[in-house]
């Protein structure tokens, strides 16, 4: 196959896109940076500010950050010739449904090539123990923008659809609206699933309203909610790119995953969301590059793959030995390698802290329920590594993520760190990194995991515990290498999925994940009390309404 040839990717994202060909997948090479701009300043300003030693070297041809300290591309004063921190820019790429076994650098069985985030964990740190808040869409998403899990909210359990009203409170802070109030341009990219607008069934035909922007992004373009869920179209900042006013049947991309019937945008192509959304990603940095320099970004970049419906572009067929599903995790890899490009050719590598991640488990490893086909079964590829369960579910499987950071010259590289973290940890952590206090109304269970990123290791763990939440709003927390789960059944998509015991059967589950990874062995009458002691944290958590212990 002759992936350029045939790529309709290559052929609709535009002419403004700086996305790579699609026949250099893979390739790892970066573009050469922006003649004459290093670290934000032209090279006049660059020799100005470095003195005469600098110019032999830059005209020897040595990059700019070459001469800083690794891990620094601060505002160069002339006085010293030293640099001064300056604040990095946040990238945080979560993928959507992708499995704690998709990518090679967790599995070494995988039956994915993902060249991009595998060298992303080579040069940044591995987490083998992060976890999503939640094991679906919606609640997750709340968590990292607030740094709160989502069940304090309206929504105890399942998602919210593409006409559900904004769920995050305009008053709460989000990361986005936190590092704008300490001088970030905020940027969110992608699948939004956090409602718009107040009314009770969005009207796409008035501005949406409350949305990212009120909630602290400068700027938004993506898609209102999954790819599976009407209706189908771009918006960008408060309104649609063009409006959903045609409707499409049901249907299908491939072999595997649907999408609803409903109203859609002319010109909507679900294939072609993931290549646009990386294009406006792409640009973002390149224009923030150009325009902003000396300010730093975040770029919340939440991906609409590789969600159902699996809808790979032309050309990543083929490129996995895992089907549609694999194709479309490959081109997951491709999006992270446009984005880590994009920083390189603009020598933004060095000062940028980039996160990749995923929202909950992957649906795809067994054939229950919304999973149509075995990926195991088919392929031999387990999505959900050596972890029970899938999406959805309250075991591992649900909600054990993929976390990989790289901030060179700060994270060690090639690390691997098996701290217990959640995602809800970015806006602490984001705290810590300006080196600011979190008021006592935000981030109720956010903990800053910066210290584990930098290698420290304090002696005892960052988090008290982490509560684990299923679709159907079965809890679980865990703490050290205890797990207890106030449920039986998994809580989500596998089957049982609410187990109801029968006189005298434990009525939850408690497992030591130490020796019992896989959650096979219920420990829940050999240890009651540890069944009591977490179960009275979880409810001291429920009653106070944070569990964090940082600065409160
Ligand atoms: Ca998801």
């Amino acid at each position: 196959m002759n992936p350029a040839k045939n790529s309709k990717a290559g052929k609709n994202i535009g002419p403004k896109a700086k996305i790579s060909d699609p026949a250099s997948l893979g390739s790892t090479k970066p573009r050469q940076a922006r003649p004459g701009r290093a670290n934000g300043l032209n090279r006049r300003e660059f020799i100005k500010a470095m003195g005469p030693s600098a110019a032999g070297l830059v005209l020897a041809g040595l990059g700019a950050t070459s001469l800083l300290p690794s891990g620094c591309t601060g505002t160069l004063k002339p006085s010293t010739g030293r640099p001064t921190a300056k604040k990095p820019n946040i990238i945080f790429i979560m993928a959507d449904d992708m499995g704690y076994g998709d990518l090679g650098c967790y599995n070494k069985n995988s039956k994915i090539p993902t060249p991009n985030a595998d060298r992303l964990a080579r040069q940044g740190m591995r987490f083998t123990d992060a976890h999503s808040p939640s094991a679906v869409c919606t609640p997750t998403r709340y968590g990292v923008l607030t740094g709160r899990y989502s069940w304090r909210t309206r929504l105890k359990k399942g998602v919210l659809n593409g006409y559900s009203p904004c769920l995050i409170d305009t008053s709460r802070m989000t990361v986005a609206s936190f590092l704008k109030q300490h001088g970030y341009a905020t940027a969110c990219i992608g699948k939004w699933h956090l409602g718009l607008g107040s009314d009770k069934k969005t009207d796409y035909n008035k501005p949406l309203v409350p949305g990212p922007n009120v909630l602290g992004f400068d700027y938004f373009y993506g898609i209102p909610a999954s790819l599976d869920m009407t209706p189908y179209c771009y918006i960008e900042n408060d309104r649609p790119v063009a409006k959903p006013t045609l409707t499409i049947e049901a249907g299908k991309a491939s072999e595997d995953g649907w999408w609803r019937a409903g109203a859609i945008a002319p010109g909507f192509k679900h294939v072609e969301v993931l290549p646009k959304l990386t294009e406006k990603a792409v640009e973002y940095i390149d224009n923030h590059a150009e325009k902003s320099p000396d300010k730093p970004f975040f770029m919340y970049f939440p991906l609409p793959a590789p969600h159902c419906p699996i809808a790979p572009a032309d050309f990543v067929k083929g490129r996995s030995q895992a089907g549609g599903y694999g194709d479309f995790v490959v081109e997951v890899d491709w999006t992270v390698g446009e984005v880590t490009k994009a920083l390189a050719r603009n020598r933004l590598t060095d000062n940028t802290l980039i996160i990749l991640t995923s929202d909950n488990g992957s649906p795809g490893r067994t054939k229950i329920n919304r999973a149509h086909y075995s990926i195991i079964e088919l392929y031999g590829h387990y999505p959900s590594g050596d972890l029970r369960g899938i999406k959805a579910d309250i075991w591992d499987g649900g909600h054990r993520e993929p976390f990989i950071a790289r901030w060179p010259g700060k994270i060690p590289p090639a690390s691997t760190s098996d701290e217990l973290i959640c995602l809800t940890d970015l806006l602490a952590t984001c705290a810590a990194v300006l080196g600011v206090e979190l008021p006592d109304n935000a981030g109720e269970d956010s903990y800053n995991i910066l210290p584990a990123l930098l290698g420290r290791k304090p002696g005892k763990p960052i988090r008290q515990a982490v509560v684990h939440h299923s679709s159907m709003g079965m809890f679980s927390i865990r703490q050290g290498q205890w797990k207890l789960i106030l449920g039986r059944g998994s809580g989500g998509f596998s089957s049982p999925k609410n187990y109801k015991p029968k006189p005298g059967e434990p009525t939850g589950q408690l497992y030591n994940l130490q020796d019992d990874l896989a959650e096979t062995n219920n420990l829940w009458h050999k240890h009651p009390e540890i069944v009591k002691r977490l179960t009275d944290l979880l409810e001291k958590y429920k009653r106070q309404g944070h569990s964090r212990t940082q600065s409160l």
